[in-house]
């Protein structure tokens, strides 16, 4: 019986394949179902190997894991995102699986080419695909690849039910870097627990494996700290703009820890300080170091606030909020921000972030700043984000820290694409799709050692965006670039053959509502 299906299935699929090949094309460019040379993967996997034929997924394939439940559950998010893409059912280890005639198979082992932990390796037959890595996370970014693999049009020619061709062969992949970061600032204006959600989940598709928060600036506290209860009570009133603000319960806060590492991705909290912190100084004037009286702030200056650095009931409060986040928070990091302290006084900045680093390392982090934070005695285990300063970046890491790239000219999504755009500021760069894609993080700063590049991240600052409308807007589709730059090893990037990739992107962007920018400099097909 078995191995009658299995002949039904493989002449199904290609008398398919036959009828693939020789029909007109639905849509401008067609694409043959089965080369995978041809998939429009991004990121661009390492190595690709195409056999020309096809798995015909179908309503009869079943999902199969190894035993473990982080295995298990990379194969219901699968089953989960194809019922919501294609209206597939998929049993996900059911007892009757075993006798399938189609069957993904998602699957531990230890013996892979790569040695990276997110590695993986697909080989896809007419009748299995095989999704094998080392750990959970790997087998979660296979599974990206495996979804971007899918064709939007199923086959509905033969079969008797729809069936979605995806092209043979093998892929091996790893990233090159261990860090591919996206920043939302939730400070500026607040972004609602559904908002940040729908982000993350967009990120994930193109395997970012860390989502940041800068949960705190001058114009709003957006997390609940339940020993300095004022912090929302008052700090999160405010936005720019004088909009409702708002903030996350530590509730709301573990559920969006839980969402990002149901995606293999960790949540890195900022909190935002000495500067930046006009939010905290309203709410509780004993923190302040300005001397001046604390209204609350609606504009989008920077570098008029601080702490003081000098008082002891700062760092009582800096371990009440330190403690409270990192008993919510299983990232190793802890980010203090450091960033235009200009009302600091170069002294205290310096005692300031040294007495901070403490303060987190007691509560078992690594503290992360921006590249500001060198100018301190840090010690190599704290990490340094770079946005604007490569000397600092470079003194950081000759001090044996690593190094986050994040230079505003290139990575800033918040910068607008040029002077049309609707969103966004220019006070770094206007970053047109092109220019956001065509640099080596590698070769950025100039004397950085490669062994020094912990990653990427790319920034998005919201002074001037406030819906998830506007933050796809800047977002899209800049920070599918990023994403290559950060897995994609540089001689295998080359941005015509990404800009092609970049294009076949629509139908995922359209299908989840991303109000992605329509530069230009893309050839969209039109809608
Ligand atoms: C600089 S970058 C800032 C932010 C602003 C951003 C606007 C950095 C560490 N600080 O406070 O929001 O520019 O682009």
């Amino acid at each position: 019986m078995k191995t009658f299906l299995f002949l039904k299935s493989a002449i199904i699929v290609s008398c398919i394949l036959v009828i693939a090949a020789c029909t007109s094309p639905k849509t401008k460019i067609n694409y043959p179902p089965t080369d995978l040379s041809n998939a429009a993967l991004i990121p661009k996997p390492i190595s690709m190997t195409p056999t020309h034929s096809a798995f015909g997924l179908d309503s009869t394939t079943v999902i199969l894991t190894s035993a473990t439940q982080d295995f298990e559950n990379v194969g219901q998010f699968l089953a989960k995102k194809l019922r919501a893409r294609l209206d597939l059912n998929l049993p996900v280890n059911a007892s009757e699986g075993e006798a399938a005639e189609r069957t993904i198979m998602i699957h531990q082992t230890d013996s892979l080419n790569m040695d990276s932990p997110e590695a993986y390796e697909l080989h896809i037959s007419n009748d299995s695909v095989l999704l094998s890595a080392r750990t959970a996370a790997g087998a979660f970014r296979g599974i990206q690849t495996l979804r971007q693999l899918i064709p939007e049009q199923s086959n509905d020619t033969l079969a008797p039910q729809p069936m979605w061709l995806i092209p043979s062969g093998k892929i091996e992949d790893a990233p090159n870097f261990t860090y591919r970061g996206a920043m939302l600032d939730v400070a500026r204006h607040f972004f609602t627990v559904e908002e940040v959600k729908k982000y993350i989940d967009l990120l994930a598709y193109y395997k970012y494996n860390v989502f940041h928060m800068h949960l705190t600036d001058d114009q709003g506290w957006r997390l609940e700290i339940k020993s300095w209860p004022k912090l929302t009570e008052i700090g999160a009133q405010t936005e720019v703009g004088g909009g409702p603000g708002g903030f996350y319960t530590q509730e709301e806060f573990k559920e969006l820890v839980a969402y990002a590492a149901e995606r293999h991705m960790q949540l890195i909290p900022e909190v935002d300080m000495p500067g930046h912190t006009n939010a905290a100084c309203f709410a509780y004037p004993i923190l302040d170091g300005t001397g001046k009286k604390i209204k609350n702030y609606t504009g989008t200056r920077v570098g008029f606030s601080t702490f003081d650095a000098r008082k002891d009931t700062v760092y009582a409060f800096l371990d009440d909020v330190v403690r409270e986040i990192a008993a919510i928070s299983p990232s190793p990091y802890f980010h203090i921000g450091g960033d235009e302290s200009h009302a600091t006084k170069k002294a205290d900045y310096i005692y300031f972030v040294e007495k901070v680093e403490e303060i987190v390392q007691r509560h078992g982090k690594r503290m992360v700043g921006w590249n500001e934070i060198a100018q301190a005695d840090i010690s190599s285990s704290t990490v340094a984000q770079l946005w604007n300063e490569p000397h600092n970046a470079l003194i950081a890491a000759e001090n044996g820290s690593k190094i986050i790239l994040s230079p505003a000219t290139k990575t800033y999504l918040d910068m607008q694409y040029d002077t049309r755009s609707k969103h966004g500021l220019h006070w770094a760069a206007y970053i047109p799709v092109d220019d956001a894609y065509n640099w080596d993080p590698e070769t950025f700063v100039e004397g950085l050692p490669r062994e020094s590049i912990l990653g990427i991240e790319a920034p998005l600052w919201s002074e001037t965006i406030s819906n998830s409308a506007e933050l796809e807007y800047l977002a899209f589709p800049r920070a599918i670039g990023y994403a290559e730059l950060g897995w994609t090893p540089s001689e295998q990037r080359n941005w015509e053959d990404y800009k092609k990739r970049l294009v076949r992107q629509q139908p995922f962007l359209d299908s989840n509502k991303v109000n992605y920018y329509r530069s230009e400099r893309i050839e969209w097909e039109a809608p």
